[in-house]
């Protein structure tokens, strides 16, 4: 089956190169997974730009968020024939046994009157803050509900890997809500409204070795205090989405259900998009789901960068029936993509 998702000729739209480094002395490695919002007649987008010091030649070099450092960062420099060193994937390394990041992830504002062509802020609008984030905050999902912008987003530090919350109003001034799913968690996604009284969302919590990497919703009387966990939909042998699958954004209120639109992974790492549909009513049940992904690394921007076939979604923007569905290319550059909602749902294969 072809992919619903129809890639932009103008791909990838932010690239390294348009986003300047946030502190002397560190380059931008990658620019990736932003959420997507609307804000005054704009697009917003929230950029994750991950950025690592320049290493001399026969090093690597990393940086993790340290108060006592000059600018707040601290680099962390390692030969390269260290045999204490080991470094076999492109985003993680240990030292010693002890793993740290390969770059430093912090958010920054994109703007767009036409949703293609971005002017991004010089600055971050969100570093990592505290021991829970000194690894820097990762792939934002935003959205409106009530009466502010609810950000989610990956908090990573020595203690884990961890679903982090704030919240604003104009994008100047924030509320920080701390840590709402502890470790090992990530994707964590709001729907945009109270269902059955109650606030949801989903999460993506990782067993060790039984459970693996699965999609749970929850839900709150208040969007910060989470329970009555379920586990929602699981990775599934055999498929695009065979190792771990993790929400995008948030799920789209259709008369049919709700469309989550998540990210699925095989155990080669090649991440692609699917989609589902959950009951309007009843959001833990999962009506439908596609068999085939509705985009897939191909294009070279997606299969060869940073780290190799990756197409990964955080933020959309939905118009009546129209999805621009924003994503990370091989973890290193933005693109878009988009397709007509009744074509996503067409493709979904309802449950026996
Ligand atoms: C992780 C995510 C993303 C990243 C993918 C692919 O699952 O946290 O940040 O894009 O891996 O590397």
């Amino acid at each position: 089956m072809p992919e619903v998702l129809i890639r932009w000729t103008e791909n990838p739209i932010i690239r390294t190169s348009d986003c300047k480094p946030s502190t002397a002395g560190l380059e931008v490695a990658c620019v990736l997974n932003p959420g997507a919002f609307e804000y005054k007649g704009r697009i917003g987008l929230l950029l994750r730009v991950a950025e690592r010091p320049l290493a001399k030649q026969g090093q690597v070099a990393t940086c993790v968020l340290d108060e006592h450092s000059p600018g707040g960062v601290k680099p962390v420099y390692y030969r390269l024939d260290d045999p204490q060193l080991s470094r076999d994937d492109p985003r993680v390394m240990s030292y010693a046994g002890n793993p740290f990041l390969t770059t430093l992830s912090h958010l920054r504002l994109a703007w767009s009157h036409d949703g293609r062509h971005f002017e991004i802020e010089p600055e971050p609008v969100l570093r990592g803050q505290g021991l829970l984030q000194t690894f820097g905050i990762e792939d934002c999902r935003v959205q409106w509900i009530d009466d502010k912008y609810w950000l989610t987003y990956t908090a990573v530090s020595e203690a884990g890997v961890a679903v982090a919350m704030s919240s604003t109003r104009d994008w100047l001034s924030f509320e920080h809500h701390g840590v709402i799913f502890p470790p090992h968690n990530k994707d964590c996604a709001l729907f945009p409204r109270k269902i059955n009284g109650a606030y949801w969302a989903l999460h993506r919590p990782s067993g060790a070795r039984i459970g693996g990497h699965n999609i749970w919703i929850a839900n709150s009387p208040d969007l910060c205090h989470f329970g009555d966990h379920r586990c929602l939909a699981r990775s599934r042998d055999g498929f695009f989405d065979s190792e771990r699958i993790g929400a995008n954004a948030s799920p789209i209120e259709t008369d049919a259900g709700w469309l989550l639109l998540y990210h699925g992974a095989d155990q080669k790492s090649r991440y692609g998009l699917g989609a589902m549909l959950l009951d309007r009513d009843q959001p833990w049940k999962v009506i439908g789901r596609t068999n085939e992904p509705i985009l897939a690394p191909m294009a070279d921007y997606e299969t060869s960068g940073f780290f190799n076939q990756v197409v990964f979604s955080n933020g959309h923007i939905v118009r009546g029936d129209q999805i621009d569905v924003y994503y990370g290319a091989a973890d290193q550059v933005i693109c878009g993509s988009s397709a007509r909602l009744t074509d996503i749902l067409g493709s979904i294969v309802p449950h026996q």
